[in-house]
């Protein structure tokens, strides 16, 4: 049984590249797919209306000069690299994408939405920046519209009983994927971050939840029995490290690789990859829409003004991690999650841990400065 893990690890790491033809077949059978960019679009109005989502965020520099023929050079990679995918048709899932749904979030995601909507049926939730009572009724609002604008566009009815299910079924994996990785609370973790940022990654092209969820759950037991049996590889000496900051998925070679190279150990990824998206629980008791609102409204991302909810959050995960140093990765020319490493430096130092912020973009460029600076940081932690 234990000498299956690496099968089902390098399962997840082709999971992106093998859901192409998984989405192809689905298409083929008259399925449709709902492209997203962020973890503030409610998942389950669209797997209410019976359709896909998937995630569009590209994290490779590939088609970036592409990119710049229309956007500025001195705007986020992610970004980007998202539109060049695009616009080039590169990406299978951006090309069979029945509607593509954008968000007020950062400034340069939504004027790109707007170049997009040239090439790409559009439609944009208007994300409130605030998490008070009044945008909650805004964001409310919004979330019925968006359910209406699925029913029209993908020519569906959708019932309370569809979003009821939707919720049961996101909820179920909200659970199973904390229960994931929440293994990196165990000392020494029985996987290394990279690991974990494969198989957290890889998850989010699965496109038939219930197979995935098995073995989510097969993972789990097989480390929790190498945990207990002692035989993880990382070793217990490893400096604990919490990622936070923007998303992680076109930095992972650059970043969490040699980190974990320099004698630490990435366990806990607080951006979008991780607890970001599967923190908290859409209450099954309220009117299902009113409840999707309320749990995606308090993702705490720095588009939001005040965001005291990610403070909070990374001084209790410092505690439950038992967390040796805080490293926030920001997108070069993240303007929100760039100010809020002043706050976060605050936040983490004020409960007696190192903190390093590093900004850094999708290009190789940088790496041996980067690979410097992380093993600085290591050594002195
Ligand atoms: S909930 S992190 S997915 S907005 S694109 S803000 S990196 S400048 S992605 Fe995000 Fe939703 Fe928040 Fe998560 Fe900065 Fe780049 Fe904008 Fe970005």
């Amino acid at each position: 049984m234990e000498n299956k893990l690496p099968e089902i690890f390098e399962s997840f790491g082709e999971a992106r590249k093998k859901g192409f033809v998984t989405v192809k077949e689905l298409k083929d059978q008259g399925k449709k797919v709902v492209g997203t960019f962020c973890t503030y679009t409610p998942k389950e109005v669209i797997y209410a209306a019976g359709a896909y989502p998937v995630g569009l965020c590209a994290t490779s520099e590939e088609t970036i000069p592409e990119a710049e023929k229309r956007l500025p050079k001195n705007l986020c990679p992610l970004i980007k690299a998202s539109y060049g995918f695009a616009v080039t048709d590169k990406c299978p899932y951006m090309y069979f994408s029945d509607l593509v749904v954008g968000e007020t979030t950062c400034d340069g995601k939504k004027k790109m939405y707007e170049l997009l909507g040239e090439v790409k049926d559009v439609h944009v939730l208007q994300l409130p920046q605030n998490q008070d009572e009044k945008s909650l009724k805004l964001w409310t609002d919004e979330v019925r519209d968006f359910k209406e604008v699925l029913e029209k566009k993908l020519d569906v009815k959708i019932t309370d009983q569809d979003l009821r299910d939707a919720i049961e079924l996101c909820n179920s994996e909200r659970e199973v994927m904390q229960r994931f990785y929440e293994l990196g609370k165990l000392v020494p973790p029985p996987l290394s971050g990279y690991e974990m940022h494969t198989i957290l990654h890889g998850s989010t092209f699965s496109f038939d939840k219930k197979e995935q969820l098995k073995n989510i759950n097969e993972v789990i037991e097989r480390l929790n029995r190498k945990y207990e049996e002692g035989l993880g590889e990382v070793s217990k000496t490893d400096k604990r490290i919490l990622i936070t900051g923007c998303p992680s998925g076109g930095i992972v070679e650059k970043i969490i690789k040699p980190l974990e190279e320099s004698g630490a150990v990435v366990v806990c990824f607080e951006n979008c990859i991780g607890i970001k998206s599967f923190d908290g629980m859409v209450d099954t008791e309220k009117d299902p829409i009113e409840a999707i609102a309320e749990r995606y409204l308090k993702i705490p991302c720095s588009v939001m003004s005040p965001n005291y909810g990610r403070e909070e959050l990374i001084v209790k995960l410092i505690d439950e991690y038992k967390i040796d140093g805080v490293i926030d990765v920001v997108l070069q020319a993240c303007h929100t999650y760039s100010i809020e490493t002043n706050t976060i430096r605050k936040t983490v130092q004020g409960v007696n841990t190192p903190y390093m912020d590093l900004e850094t973009n999708y290009s190789m460029s940088d790496f041996g400065q980067i690979k410097t600076r992380l093993e600085a940081f290591v050594e002195m932690l």
